[in-house]
């Protein structure tokens, strides 16, 4: 993601370049692009097959998620990743190998009755798993269409039993400088931190993702465990999540600490609200020369809208 302020050691060549040059540039290299990702892929496939819960892969797809595009190509969507902890570019996927995803906890606390800490794998298995094709829609304005398995928050939620005073749900990512080399750079505020309402947790669009394309989520993707919120900027989706805190303060997420004048809390999709920096009209659509019109809310208007009446007073769109 781009901040405005940057300095000049906060710039890349692939950040500093037209989001859609790069992508073109990107296809151009095709063939080369393609050796490196299959040269990677035999060591993430065979990570994958060991973790603790592959034989709940494939889940039962949930047909009642269409998607109006093809769904985009795994060897793309695995190679073009956004995780800060493990670099500013989007080829993560070395680095992020290096994280380990077992054991894991995670643990909820905060305004709930009582406390706790569960291991990533019983959750998993405790949780209704089901895979849905979803649109991703990234605030840098690009697309894609993603087979995400995982379970509703809301399940997690009456796990957690929250108090009345609970308002909101935060989510954060581990803290390990050793493990992600980006957490040394302490300019950013981390741990990467998210949120949303207790009606937005209890969507049932609201997922908690453990898998996508049929099989546990490999490293770059936020494994074991990250949220999945459709109809906001693909920032709100929190990767590799280590504590659920149910809090009656609106939490300052890491986007908001690092540039609140361009990310907020809401990021709910719009085409009519322009970032400051480029149009939010249309998105370049990955794997494809497509640029389409975006959809208010991403297209989930019917499922979502009805959360923010009575909140036009705030940046529901940045
Ligand atoms: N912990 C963490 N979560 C994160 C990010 C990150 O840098 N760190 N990047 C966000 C952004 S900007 C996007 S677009 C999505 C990218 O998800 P993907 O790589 O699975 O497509 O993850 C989001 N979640
Ligand atoms: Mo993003």
């Amino acid at each position: 993601m781009l901040i405005k302020t940057r300095p000049g050691w906060a710039i890349r060549e692939s950040e500093a370049t037209p989001e859609s040059v790069f992508l073109n540039r990107r296809s151009l290299l095709g063939a080369g692009a393609g050796l490196i990702a299959s040269a990677a892929l035999p060591r993430i496939a065979s990570a994958q097959a060991k973790d603790p819960t592959a034989d709940l892969y494939p889940a039962r797809r949930n047909e009642a998620f269409t998607l109006d595009r093809p769904v985009t190509d795994e060897d793309l969507a695995a190679n073009y990743n956004n995780f800060y902890e493990f670099g500013t570019s989007k080829d993560v996927v070395a680095a992020a190998s290096r994280m380990p995803t077992r054991p894991w906890t995670v643990a909820i606390d905060g305004l709930v009755e009582k406390p706790f800490e569960i291991g990533v794998d019983e959750l998993i298995r405790k949780m209704p798993l089901e895979e849905r094709l979803y649109r991703f829609r990234c605030v840098e304005s690009w697309s894609m269409a993603v087979p995400w398995t995982g379970f509703p928050l809301k399940a997690l939620v009456a796990l957690a039993k929250p108090l009345s005073g609970a308002k909101y749900v935060q989510m954060q990512t581990f803290m390990n400088p050793k493990v992600a080399p980006g957490q040394a750079q302490r300019w950013y505020p981390w741990p990467y931190t998210e949120g949303l309402t207790m009606a937005e947790a209890g969507n049932d669009l609201t997922l908690l993702v453990t898998g996508v394309y049929g099989k546990p989520l490999a490293n770059q993707f936020g494994a074991p465990i990250r949220l999945i919120t459709p109809w906001k900027y693909g920032f709100k989706s929190v990767k590799s999540i280590t504590k659920i805190s149910f809090v009656a303060e609106r939490p300052k997420t890491f986007w908001e600490g690092l540039q609140p004048a361009e990310y907020g809390f809401w990021a709910n999709v719009n085409p009519a609200v322009p970032h400051p920096r480029w149009t939010q009209a249309s998105e370049q659509v990955l794997g494809t020369r497509e640029r389409r019109p975006t959809l208010l809310f991403n297209g989930y208007a019917e499922q979502v809208a009805e959360m923010y009446k009575g909140l036009e007073g705030e940046r529901l769109y940045v």
